[in-house]
């Protein structure tokens, strides 16, 4: 098939046609030059999907309930895109959850857009690609967007910081510990979740998280220093714990409900703006790392003395960097 330059997909993105978004999807996770400034136009007519990050411990019954909260979103008859961070992502078509729950239904439904972003071994951290996938989503017209990442790493703390809605999930027996702590997510939720609530030890999963809550209390999330009534107001948000079971269908709408206030929280409070802000930030930096680890793999071959004289001791790291930096054209005059 002829390749269609990354330009000519973007109309196509933005009247919501599938086939332009995953191509240009495949060309944002690729990364490569040509489809820059067609992801820089569809970045400027993104904005408007609410973004909701689901996290938790592998194994916690994410992919489960973001299947059954992609059937609630589209009840309440909204468009709902779920991009996958995950290298074992069940959003083939297949079935999860034995036969119960068949993705494909969804898939088959327009209103759905399903992505699996391969992580091929970053160093920790979201997949190269998906925050301008979200972009191309958003701008796509699907009202939510729904990133699941497996909280083994950086991801979970990478997706907080590129999503609206921060969701936790934990699962009873899966350890004695609630898993969100372990891993160190405690702090990044919005909402929790302790799924697969048709199990008998969830209560006491509930109660242990709820407890650590409790013991944290003050220690919200997003929240930045209380500058101004909006931020005072947006502290307010109390973090929901929510028990769900994809099994029997129990505490889905719960959810839902739960996400959505949280967004219409972070509007009516203000906090949205300094949560854009805090957004646009990290994917300043994140572009930043990204060109300057395009550069540095460039320029290998070149680099070879410059290594040498590091590992010699004779120049210093920050001296190496700086020359580095100025012949590669991004200054370092400091
Ligand atoms: N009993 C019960 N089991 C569930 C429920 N939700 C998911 N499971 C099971 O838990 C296992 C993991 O579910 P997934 O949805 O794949 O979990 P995940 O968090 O996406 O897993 P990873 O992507 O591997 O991190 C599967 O065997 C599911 O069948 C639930 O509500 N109740
Ligand atoms: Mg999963």
């Amino acid at each position: 098939m002829a390749y269609i330059p990354s330009m000519d997909l973007v109309p196509g993105v933005l009247k919501g046609d599938t086939r332009a978004v995953a191509r240009l999807l495949s060309r944002a996770e690729n990364g490569n030059e040509e489809g820059r400034p067609a992801l820089e136009e569809i970045f400027k007519r993104a904005g408007r999907a609410h973004v909701v990050g689901i996290t938790g411990v592998p194994g916690s019954g994410k992919s489960t309930l973001v299947a059954k909260l992609t059937a609630a979103i589209r009840a309440s008859g909204r468009k709902v895109a779920i991009i996958a961070v995950d290298p074992s992502s069940p959003y083939s078509g297949g079935s999860i959850l034995g036969d119960r729950i068949r993705m494909g239904e969804l898939v088959g439904d327009k209103g759905v857009y399903v992505r699996s972003m391969a992580t091929r071994g970053a160093l920790g951290g979201l997949a190269r690609g998906t925050l301008e996938a979200v972009d191309i989503v958003d701008a796509a017209g699907y009202d939510m967007v729904l990133i699941e990442t497996v909280g083994v790493g950086q991801d979970e703390v990478d997706v907080a910081r590129a999503s609206h809605t921060t969701v936790v999930v934990s699962a009873p027996g899966l350890g004695d510990d609630i898993q969100a702590i372990k891993a160190g997510v405690l702090e990044i939720a919005d909402i929790h979740v302790v799924s697969k609530c048709d199990k008998p030890d969830a209560d006491r999963t509930i109660s242990d998280l709820k407890n650590m809550l409790v013991l944290s209390l003050g220690l919200q999330p997003h929240v930045p220093a209380p500058l101004d009534v909006g931020a005072r107001k947006a502290a307010r948000w109390q973090v929901p714990v929510v028990p769900t079971s994809s099994v029997n269908d129990k505490g889905i709408e719960e959810l839902l409900k739960e996400i959505d206030r949280h967004g219409r929280s972070l509007k009516e409070s203000g906090e949205i703006v300094e949560r854009q802000a805090a957004i646009a930030e990290r994917r300043l930096v994140k572009a930043s790392e990204e060109m300057l680890r395009d550069k540095l793999e460039e320029r290998r071959g070149e680099l070879s003395v410059l290594l040498k004289e590091l590992a010699a001791r004779r120049v210093s790291p920050h001296y190496a960097a700086r020359k580095l930096l100025t012949e590669s054209g991004f200054g370092g005059d400091k």
